[in-house]
């Protein structure tokens, strides 16, 4: 079998989604989620004028030397542009090898570990009493686990928190806009916010919150302590992963549990934090972090220590990245949750989906590959409207983490 051409998709059904497409001789293609949120053209122009060229000729099925061809093969590795394109490579060739093996993609990772995946939905309040009508109304959806975040008295843009009633969109038109921050009032706001939760919802649903890199290692033990009491399922990035030995801290101070590594693109981000146990899940998603051959060495990596998976899924995911992540949470043994949010309906207008979400849960058929289609013809009436991500910072001026 061999690779005869392949082209990048970019479409904008509300929000960009860019899509690799790769053919082979045998009338068998692949598709693989290149979406990089505010970075799309970059990938894209990456995978046109370096990858694709590289991929024309070689056998589809040799897939973890084509991994290690584009990583180690590389002078010039890793980054998130580089491993966006080589996770959506890896996740076309594993599309490709199931649809010519006939059968779904988890038969090819371990087969089935359960039937369906939990996953968490996301409740975003303007203010406190908003967000816990917000998780209410998720919970009346059938969830069974919900992130809640808030926006902050005296902070004027809480990042993702929506000012109108609306899709959870962080990325706005254009250039990145630049928001303002102050930890001193999200520390004090935040544990009110699970008290209010759990008062209104029990220990009913799993809460989680997202601290979105926003706080020191010191500032971070503190909210994990205070937030003891209100038993989250996780606290995530509460602290810029870049410094792993930076957790420590957090985790002499506080049992909440910590889930870190959407903005991570590799193995070697995770190291510190799994072998010294220093997390409790892994979130670097299949479209970032090197798909589905590197993210399953990750997590079975990650398994030895007794850390779970709770891949990354927002909507700037594409439903080739969702599928193909319920694919191999129905395979792990150490699944721990799945996150989702729902893509708006003209998404799916574009991209033919085979999975289903009941009563807290997703489920997939048993399609051969990943199992999702993309109608090129729709996704032409959607062009790639420019959009970025914001930029922080602190309320004195000074550049702020992500
Ligand atoms: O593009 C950025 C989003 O994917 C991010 O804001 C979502 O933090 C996020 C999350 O946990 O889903
Ligand atoms: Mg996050």
């Amino acid at each position: 079998m061999k690779i005869t051409d392949a082209k990048i998709i970019i479409t904008c059904p509300g929000r960009n989604f860019v899509t690799l497409k790769i053919n082979t001789d045998q009338g068998i293609f692949g598709l693989g989620d290149a979406t990089l949120n505010g970075m799309e053209k970059p990938v894209a122009s990456f995978l046109e004028s370096y990858c694709i060229p590289v991929l024309l000729g070689k056998d589809p099925r040799n897939t973890e030397d084509i991994w290690h061809y584009f990583y180690r093969g590389v002078y010039w590795k890793r980054g998130s542009v580089a491993m966006t394109a080589l996770s959506a490579i890896d996740m076309a060739l594993w599309d490709i090898k199931g649809k010519a093996l006939n059968t779904p993609l988890y038969n090819l990772i371990g087969g089935k570990s359960r039937e369906k995946v939990m996953v968490y939905a996301h409740a975003n309040g303007r203010n406190l009493d908003d967000a816990i009508i917000q998780a209410g109304s998720e919970k009346e959806k059938g969830f069974r686990a919900i992130r809640i975040q808030s926006g902050i008295p005296g902070i004027s843009d809480a990042y993702g928190v929506p000012k109108e009633e609306g899709f959870y969109e962080p990325a706005h038109k254009g250039l990145p806009k630049e928001e303002y921050w102050n930890t001193a009032k999200y520390l004090d706001y935040i544990p009110r916010l699970f008290e209010k939760a759990r008062e209104a919802f029990g220990n009913e649903v799993h809460l989680l919150h997202d601290v979105h890199h926003r706080c020191t290692p010191i500032e971070a033990a503190r909210l994990a302590k205070e937030l003891e009491p209100f038993h989250l399922f996780w606290l995530e990035d509460p602290v810029s992963g870049e410094l792993q030995e930076g957790l420590r801290l957090i985790r002499k101070h506080s049992s909440t549990p910590l889930a870190i590594g959407e903005v991570f693109n590799s193995v070697y981000d995770y190291t510190t934090l799994i072998t010294e146990q220093l997390i409790d899940y892994v979130r670097m998603p299949l479209s970032h972090g090197g798909g589905i051959s590197h993210v399953k060495k990750v997590a079975d990596f990650a398994a030895i220590y007794h850390i779970q998976t709770g891949f990354h899924g927002a909507t700037d995911l594409s439903p080739v990245n969702l599928a193909a992540s319920i694919h191999i949470n129905l395979a792990l043994n150490n699944f721990g949750i799945q996150e989702y949010m729902p893509h708006q309906d003209i998404v799916n207008e574009v991209f033919k989906v085979n999975y289903r979400f009941e009563n807290g849960f997703l489920t997939i058929d048993d399609t051969p590959g990943i199992g999702v289609d993309i109608d090129e013809e729709k996704a032409a009436r959607y062009p790639y409207i420019m959009a970025s991500l914001p930029v922080n910072r602190k309320e004195d001026g000074t550049m702020f983490y992500w």
